[in-house]
């Protein structure tokens, strides 16, 4: 009988566990032009198999200011991040000149409370091109809440505005889960071996 649990819990567990794609429950931006607003990021907008289109009122944008732009991410609880994956401005108005509103250069930081925030990575994206585009995929480590994004950069924009397409959260799949059914089936054994021990 315990033999069987060990083999019900080994065909139960996965051998790599892929990290589960966590599409985030809030956003705020630090600006926002027109129709190009930050619920474009996490709304799914544009996206289809996995590549993000090139229309314009799928993605996010800044306003013109020049200010830093940035955006806070809120994963509705804390959670073990394993990744975070970005789909870059997309949009390409002719001639690849709106293309350079791509953001460039990113860092990105965690927090758990949305107070404090510690760095967590850096990248540099590469700019879209207006064809059907993958995420671009970033390794992340940690518990958080809150993920931030802080965009220091454009491709060269004359009018400095700054935008992505969507935003998604790579996370390790949660070990309680498996904790949980392992108890369960230690339960059921117990069960069994009482109603055995009674019968006897
Ligand atoms: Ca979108």
């Amino acid at each position: 009988m315990r033999l069987m649990f060990t083999a019900l819990l080994l065909a139960a567990t996965p051998a790599v566990a892929a990290p589960a794609v966590i599409q985030p429950a809030a956003v705020a931006a630090s600006s926002t032009f027109w129709t190009y607003n930050a619920q474009n990021l996490i709304n799914g907008s544009g996206l289809s198999g996995g590549l993000h289109d090139g229309n314009y009122n799928n993605h996010w944008m800044t306003e013109t200011t020049g200010e830093p732009a940035w955006l806070v991410f809120d994963l509705g609880k804390v959670t073990r991040l394993a990744d975070i994956r970005i789909w870059t401005y997309n949009v390409d108005f002719g001639m690849g000149y709106s293309l350079v509103r791509g953001a460039k250069d990113f860092t990105v930081s965690l927090s758990t409370d949305g107070v404090t925030f510690a760095p967590a990575t850096q990248g540099t994206l590469a700019k879209g091109t207006g064809l059907p585009l993958p995420a671009q995929v970033y390794a992340l480590s940690g518990d958080a809440r809150y993920v931030r994004l802080d965009l220091l950069n454009n491709h060269g924009d004359q009018w400095q505005w700054t935008g992505l397409g969507e935003v998604r959260i790579g996370a390790v799949p949660e070990a309680a889960t498996w904790a949980m059914m392992i108890m369960g089936f230690g339960l059921v054994g117990t069960a069994m071996r009482r109603r055995r021990q009674m019968a006897a």
